[in-house]
């Protein structure tokens, strides 16, 4: 019998506000930012090896400075900007960046990476990242899963799974208490645990720290405190130690929404987002606002990269029909961001230029 040793984490991310000295120089700059909610550099169970890759796409026709910030797990992370590497991406160049946190930073275990590139002129400072978490250990290792993904459900029905929650954190300024719990398939709470997070961090926990109770199917849900003036976002991933499978399925934090949610269509056509871009304005939302975005398909099937910071887990395909709707409510804290999306799908000639962003404002 194979004997597999998949780990199951949850991650909580949120928003990172810029510094107040920051605050001051770039209050009227949109800044196009996003982060990575979890990188590894570890070795797991099993004799595995799990390692990021990390992949940043310059869209422009101009050279482009992404700088990346490491935010080690388990700490307090307010003085993030220290830990600046400017990447350098040549006009419409990219970089793909093996074990960002050994390279990097020198770091190891668990971490966050934030990525940012604020506009000048001409320049919206928009960017693509892609960040894979991957067994190295295994020679017959594939290409591992990218963060984020999206994955609907969670099964531990093996009894030999080993499970981590990991949370990654809110709020600059104090620790976030947050309540995860796990759902029964009719809705009902099987289990529930606090976890505090320290400023702009994550933490790891394993599931069956939640409960011991062995179950075939369940869901997560993540509750902020409602006092927290920032944005949470978790996931669960499910990484095979024998045969480097990963799965990892974003979780969106629950925050009780005002009914009546402003709808906002966007046209998805042939290699263009109606608003969103390229070659149309961003979807611009007001911060303290909640939002249905529908995304739809008039010619093809399109797919939509996951946007965490907004709680978008994204829609491998969606097509004339069947629209991919998501609802979204930005936070003040994200007042002036930016993020970016991509099409996921190949849909002709023209899909490696197709993306968008929104805009909050
Ligand atoms: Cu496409």
């Amino acid at each position: 019998m194979r004997r597999t040793f998949p780990i199951l984490l949850l991650c909580l991310a949120s928003t990172i506000p810029p510094l107040a000295a920051e605050e001051e120089r770039t209050e009227d700059l949109p800044t196009s930012a996003t982060y990575v909610p979890v990188v590894a550099s570890t070795p797991g169970a099993g004799g595995s090896q799990f390692v990021s890759l990390l992949s940043i796409v310059n869209p422009h026709p101009f050279s482009l400075t992404v700088t990346a910030y490491y935010l080690p797990g388990g700490a307090d992370n307010r003085g993030f900007r220290a830990t600046a590497r400017p990447i350098v991406l040549p006009a419409n160049g990219s970089t793909r960046i093996n074990d960002p946190m050994a390279a990097l930073w020198g770091a190891s275990g668990l971490g966050t990476i934030y990525l940012e590139s604020p506009p000048g002129p001409g320049n919206d400072g928009t960017f693509v990242v892609d960040s894979r978490l991957l067994n190295v250990a295994n020679p017959n290792a594939t290409y591992g899963l990218s963060v984020p993904a999206t994955l609907s459900g969670i099964r531990a029905s093996d009894r030999g799974w080993a499970a981590d929650v990991q949370s990654d954190a809110p709020d600059s300024s104090s620790p976030a208490t947050v309540r995860v719990e796990i759902l029964a398939e009719t809705g009902n709470v099987m289990a529930a645990k606090d976890y505090t997070i320290p400023p702009l961090s994550l933490i790891q926990d394993a599931v069956t720290n939640i409960t011991v109770t062995s179950f075939s199917h369940a869901s997560l849900r993540v509750t902020p405190p409602a006092s927290l003036n920032g944005q949470i976002i978790g996931y669960v991933a499910v990484a095979d130690n024998a045969t480097s499978d990963a799965a990892v399925s974003a979780i969106l934090a629950y925050t009780p929404q005002a009914a009546g949610a402003r709808p906002i269509t966007i046209e998805v056509s042939r290699y263009r987002f109606a608003p969103g871009g390229p070659d149309r304005p961003p979807i611009q939302l007001e911060a303290g606002v909640a939002y249905e975005l529908r995304f739809h398909s008039v010619d093809a099937t399109h797919g939509l990269s996951g946007i965490p910071q907004l709680g978008i887990s994204g829609s491998a395909a969606f097509s004339p029909g069947s629209d991919y709707v998501v609802l979204v409510a930005p936070t003040v804290l994200q007042r002036g961001a930016r993020f970016s999306f991509t099409c996921v799908r190949f849909c002709g000639a023209g899909h490696g230029g197709m993306y968008g962003s929104i805009e909050i404002i």
